[in-house]
């Protein structure tokens, strides 16, 4: 029956997960299983205007009110109540294959927004965009590859040549690596997880924050994507290896394995482990953007849990028989799965809704496609975490 489907496919993690199922379940708390707090399920299903409801089919409507009004609640640099009839320039990592490339596609279908896909293989991405179905004149590849600050750097200079106002970053591009027995670096030396997850990013928006200072668009976002795995508050989060970075000591050491440890706590190399790890950077980075300059510069700073979105490739590094099982285990057992599709149309709302301009906010969405306010974990909620990592991110990536 089910159960012995779940412990099966437990066991193919590495680390064994068929007997961690009722661990999980005794380390979750019942308020956000699921990564959805009940409560917070309930009041946006009954229509609080706090946590208002988004369904996935009222996008195109959102964005349209967008470009006809300022947004509310955020310091535009533009004149108030002038309307903006240009199109929004949106930067997305990653965008050659699964949650970017539906993101980009959803976004440049509105006729909205030209989607800039940063991206590692060029060829990949054009050819990606051109199996979408994405009008020519809405998007344009450029070429970053977040393995080495030397490409950030170089891509940074690229988009400032092409003139284009920046409006919108997206910094969604991920590696995983569940089965690797060994660490790979990049090209500074950085454990590859969490060098291109974190650090590439980290560097990339730093640089770019002063493009979306310089815009005139009334609503400029810096959004990064997160992950339920990394919040050890949900069922998911539970699942070992558990996200923990511990007191950064590796991280401090340089990553880097020339005798420091390559995973962020200082312990032994885990992929898995280093993904999620990577993934609370990603949030605690968007707080302490949020903290330093949502104040001065009105940019929205948000992160986002999707949705489990099985098929995309993220998991190419897994084994086959994960690659087959997980899809119908996220279905039919967790009910956790969203298509590419849907999860691109989630990501989108972030980018352009209207009424998604609060910032340093964790996005999830319920069942009901629903977005509402999540609550992060402890640790990826942690302030003073948060500050260290910004500052040991800043010599790692040569800011400080
Ligand atoms: P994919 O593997 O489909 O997409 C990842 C993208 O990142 C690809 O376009 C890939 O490029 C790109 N990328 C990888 N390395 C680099 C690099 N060095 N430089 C530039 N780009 C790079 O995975 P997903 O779409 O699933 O992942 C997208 C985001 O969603 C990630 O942040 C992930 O953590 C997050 N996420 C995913 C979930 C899921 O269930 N899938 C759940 C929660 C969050 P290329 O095409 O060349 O390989
Ligand atoms: Mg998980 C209860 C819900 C739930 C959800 C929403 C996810 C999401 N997962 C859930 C439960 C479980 N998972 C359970 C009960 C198990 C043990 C059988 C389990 C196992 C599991 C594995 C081995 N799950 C995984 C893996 C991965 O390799 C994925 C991972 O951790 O990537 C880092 C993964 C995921 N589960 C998710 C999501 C969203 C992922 C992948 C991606 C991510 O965080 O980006």
């Amino acid at each position: 029956g089910a159960s012995g489907f779940v412990s099966s496919f437990g066991s193919l993690s590495p680390q064994g997960g068929a007997s961690l199922l009722g661990k999980a379940n005794g380390g979750a708390k019942d308020s956000a299983f699921l990564g959805v707090s009940l409560s917070e399920t309930m009041k946006s299903d009954f229509g609080s205007s706090v946590l208002r409801s988004h369904k996935g089919n009222n996008l195109s409507a959102g964005i349209r009110a967008q470009t006809a009004t300022t947004t509310p609640g955020v310091k535009s640099s533009a004149p108030e109540g002038k309307k903006t009839l240009r199109k929004g320039n949106v930067i997305v990592t990653g965008a050659s294959s699964g949650l970017g490339l539906a993101t980009a596609k959803a976004l440049a279908e509105t006729g909205r927004w030209n989607v800039i896909m940063a991206c590692r293989d060029f060829l990949k991405a054009e050819k990606a965009a051109k199996s979408a179905g994405m009008a020519k004149e809405s998007y344009q590849v450029m070429h970053l590859d977040l393995a080495s600050l030397d490409s950030v750097r170089q891509f940074v200079k690229n988009f400032r040549q092409s003139g284009l106002p920046l409006d919108v970053l997206v910094c969604n591009a991920a590696v995983y690596f569940p089965t690797a027995k060994e660490p790979t670096y990049t090209a500074d030396g950085f454990e590859m997880s969490v060098g291109v997850n974190h650090l590439g990013h980290f560097l990339l928006a730093r640089e770019l924050l002063e493009d979306l200072k310089a815009s005139d668009y009334p609503a400029r976002r810096l959004i990064i994507v997160g992950s339920i795995t990394g919040n050890t508050n949900t069922l998911a989060g539970n699942i070992p290896p558990k996200a923990n970075l511990g007191d950064l000591r590796g991280l401090a050491g340089g990553l880097n394995g020339l005798g420091g440890s390559t995973m962020i706590d200082g312990g032994e190399f885990d992929g898995a482990k280093a993904y999620k790890d990577s993934k609370v950077c990603n949030m605690l980075t968007m707080q302490e953007f949020h903290r330093r300059y949502h104040e001065e510069t009105g940019v929205t700073f948000a992160s986002l849990y999707p949705g489990c979105i099985a098929t995309t490739g993220l998991f190419r590094e897994h084994v086959a028989l994960f690659r087959l099982l997980f899809p119908p285990f996220q279905k039919y057992i967790t009910k956790g799965f969203v298509s590419e599709e849907e999860a691109g149309k989630r990501l989108a709302q972030v980018v352009s809704d209207p009424s998604l301009t609060k910032s340093g906010v964790y996005w999830s969405w319920n069942s009901n496609s629903a977005s509402f306010e999540n609550q992060l974990s402890e640790e990826a909620s942690d302030p003073e975490k948060a500050q260290r990592l910004w500052q040991l991110s800043e010599k790692l990536v040569g800011l400080a």
